[in-house]
């Protein structure tokens, strides 16, 4: 972890700014009747999950370039996610990936309590084999052909709940890599109907308190058809499962210039939205930092969260899943957790009575100029105010920079060639 004396030390170098830009701003926006304190205790309670795989370099199907003091496993990991929270306060948990991250869970337990972190939804891995298992995931998983490899998946995925029991997680992201590569390899309805089955089998091992979450791909590393590929078959499958099913979304899973806030609104209509994973992206799965290529798009999709905010049951499973390639990845969490926040205080600036009155008049114009001026607004002061108000940095990239964290971490963790970068 970082001394807390540095981070005051450059905290100090900053106070006086801040309070000028906070109150700045803070006149403006009491101008058009915002209360900057209320939008700042808002980013304060709001949090997103950082995954455990994304502090190792990831990598492209071409190559992978390790970087300096990698986690060398999952107490690594979490000692890096320790260090992303409290420089942003943004990041209270982490999501695990089973079996690269297993581990006694009471080292976890442990570790988590050093950290100062919780552990959000579990993740199972069938889309790539294990030394230690019996069949192969080659041709698919919980929908394979094969019915021993399918309740392989299956009793893998009733592993990572009975992990996730032990540590306090709530919830199981499924996310497979099933499909078909050429028109007639599988049958696109038996195929499905075989997964759904094993999806009942999973189901029925869920705890009481614990909700289920189906991630949809669009394509990748299936080419041609792929089994839970679209939201409809998300929804689908979440509704056919019962109750603690719910719908995943990944700002990466779609194709180009899908209107995923649209899909975001009919998800919690359908009373079936259970979270997210956030990224950015350019041309299909990048697995880019949040917020760096559409951040409008970001914005409009917490546009969306914010106005039904007060449904009923809505409880969202707020994740990052990234793949870092050039950067430091504890610095590209760090920035995507405050670019996400950041999406979400725009979002909560937005006029909505204004803006209603202008939907209702038909007034498209003024409508978008609404939500326009609530992106502009620039509230790196409300941000950093949430951050300094809670011990955190003011400016996190400079406070974990001059830490000298991974030249330290570098001199006991070896360079390594490969490990999980997982892309999913
Ligand atoms: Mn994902």
């Amino acid at each position: 972890m970082i001394d807390k004396n540095l981070i005051e030390a450059e905290n100090a170098g900053r106070q006086a700014d801040l309070a000028q830009d906070y109150q700045s701003l803070g006149e403006r926006l009491a101008r058009r009747g915002v209360d900057i304190d209320a939008l700042t205790d808002r980013a304060r309670a709001f949090g997103v999950a950082v995954p455990s795989w994304g502090t190792g370099t990831g990598g492209t199907r071409f190559a992978r370039f390790p970087g300096l003091g990698e986690p060398r496993g999952i107490m690594d990991k979490m000692d890096d996610c320790g260090v992303i929270h409290q420089l942003t306060d943004a990041t209270p948990s982490v999501s695990l990936h089973i079996p690269w991250d297993k581990t006694d869970p009471a080292l976890l337990l442990e570790k988590a309590e050093e950290t100062g972190l919780g552990f959000d939804a579990m993740n199972s891995n069938t889309f790539q084999d294990q030394p230690d298992q019996a069949y192969s995931y080659k041709f698919g998983s919980l929908s394979h052909t094969d019915a021993a490899t399918r309740q392989q998946a299956v009793e893998h995925n009733l592993e990572c709940i009975e992990i996730g029991q032990a540590i306090g997680s709530k919830a199981l992201t499924v996310w497979i890599g099933d499909g078909s590569n050429f028109p007639g390899q599988t049958s696109l309805s038996r195929q499905f109907d075989r997964y759904l089955d094993s999806m009942k089998q999973v189901y029925a091992g869920l705890p009481e308190d614990w909700r289920i979450f189906s991630e949809h791909k669009i394509y990748e590393p299936a080419f041609y058809s792929t089994v839970v590929q679209d939201w409809g078959t998300s929804l689908m499958i979440a509704q056919e499962l019962g109750d603690k099913a719910q719908c995943l979304v990944d700002l990466g899973h779609h194709a180009p210039n899908v209107n995923i806030e649209m899909i975001v609104a009919r998800l919690i209509r359908a009373g079936k939205l259970g979270g997210f994973h956030f990224n950015d992206s350019k041309y299909g799965d990048d697995d880019l930092d949040s917020g760096t290529i559409e951040p409008f798009r970001l914005f409009l999709v917490f546009n969306e969260l914010v106005e039904l905010e007060d449904t009923p049951g809505l409880n969202l499973a707020h994740m990052i899943d990234q793949s870092h390639n050039v950067t430091d990845p504890i610095e590209s969490l760090i920035v995507s957790a405050c670019e996400i926040q950041r999406a979400y205080v725009q979002a909560s600036l937005v006029d909505r009575t204004a803006l209603e009155g202008y939907r209702q008049d038909n007034d498209a114009l003024m409508a978008a100029a609404t939500l326009r001026a609530a992106f502009r607004t620039d509230v790196e002061p409300i941000l950093a105010m949430a951050r300094a108000r809670a011990g955190a940095a003011i400016d996190p990239i400079a406070a974990y920079r001059a830490s000298g964290y991974r030249a330290h971490v570098a001199q006991t963790r070896p360079r390594v060639a490969s490990g999980g970068g997982g892309i999913v």
